[in-house]
């Protein structure tokens, strides 16, 4: 057996370049992602925005938590009983509850749980996303693409689908009924078809969902599943059917495939959330609900691809209907009951 070792110089170097970087910054943040970072595009934007707040006088390490959902509380565990961690950020609804209980063991590490389900019961800061505008938002757009005679792949079966990683409370309460919503506030008779991958991952599972709904004459499918959503874009890609992207912009990936986004400006919340925590006034136990009036849910009617590929009567009246969100004229909160 042999063993490494290192030279003295070296290990004083190492020394003293620890000791520097500590006395640089004020601390370090952690981010959690449950799950992977690459192709999730709320972790993707939750790490950047922590990133762009922390600056040069805060370390971040961006810990992923991989795709086995029974290990995360574990993890978060172990994170805060390293006791090395002013702030603690994650993200998904079912960080809430992992992160509160965490909470009770370690009172004074602080959490931020962005995207979360308001379940975090007061000892940590939670921000939930009125997902049903979000839904609402894509869903409306959807109807309009399925009964367009403009677009080239639209056909008369007035079929629409949706694939997504999981079920999860959120979904079922909020996303599913908000798309559904907006479909039928275009069109009573348009009907969803939808289906559920099982794992976040899974891209030739979805690519094969995807290539069964364009099959059966959907003509739209909105992809909520982390990476596996590139599979739908190859279907679509194949079959000639359109897609909508959720919680980031997606239409640069599949130009005129990906037809619009309905996103959440999670980088934003991220910036500001940090920054505030920076500045000690993110106090323990701050809970938001935030959509389109608050700035924290958009669906980008400006974006040049949106523009140039979706028929100017579509484009018209979803100006009219963000307009509307935005104002708060739309209550949708009936939605989510
Ligand atoms: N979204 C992703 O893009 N990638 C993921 O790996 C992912 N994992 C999730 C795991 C759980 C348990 C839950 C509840 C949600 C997950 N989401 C994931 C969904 C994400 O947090 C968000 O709710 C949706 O993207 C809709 O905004």
């Amino acid at each position: 057996m042999s063993k490494k070792l290192t030279s003295p110089a070296l290990f004083l170097a190492m020394i003293f370049s620890i000791s520097c970087q500590k006395e640089e910054t004020e601390g370090v943040i952690a981010v959690f992602v449950p799950g992977v970072l690459e192709g999730s595009p709320s972790y993707e934007a939750m790490d950047l925005g922590v990133r762009e707040a922390a600056g040069d006088n805060f370390q971040v390490r961006t810990i992923e938590g991989g795709f086995d959902q029974a290990s995360w509380h574990n993890s978060v565990l172990s994170l805060a009983s390293e006791g090395n961690f002013g702030l603690i950020v994650t993200s998904n609804p079912a960080m809430s509850e992992i992160c509160a209980s965490v909470a009770q063991l370690f009172p004074n590490q602080a959490f931020l749980v962005l995207d979360g389900s308001g379940l975090g019961g007061g000892t940590i800061s939670d921000v939930v996303y009125r997902h049903s505008e979000q839904a609402f938002v894509i869903g409306y757009f959807a109807g309009l693409v399925t009964i367009s005679d403009e677009l080239e792949h639209s056909n008369p079966e007035l079929k629409v689908g949706m694939i997504v990683g999981q079920e999860y409370p959120q979904m079922m309460r909020e996303i599913l009924p908000g798309y559904e919503a907006g479909l039928q506030t275009v069109n009573p008779d348009i009907e969803l078809e939808f289906r559920v991958i099982g794992n976040w991952y899974d891209a030739e599972g979805a690519r094969e969902l995807a290539e069964g709904l364009y099959d059966e004459g959907a003509d739209v499918i909105l992809t909520i599943a982390g990476g596996a959503n590139q599979g739908v874009i190859s279907a679509a890609k194949n079959s000639k059917g359109y897609i909508l992207w959720f919680d980031s912009e997606g239409s640069s990936l599949a130009p005129g495939i990906v037809l619009a986004s309905s996103v959440l400006r999670q980088e934003n919340l991220a910036k500001m959330l940090v920054r505030d925590w920076i500045d000690g006034k993110l106090a323990p136990g701050t809970r938001m609900r935030v959509g389109f009036s608050e700035g924290y849910i958009d669906f980008p009617t400006e974006n040049r691809h949106f523009r140039k590929f979706v028929p100017e009567p579509i484009q018209e009246a979803m100006r009219r209907l963000v307009n509307r969100l935005k104002n708060g004229e739309i209550d949708l909160s009936a939605l989510s009951e």
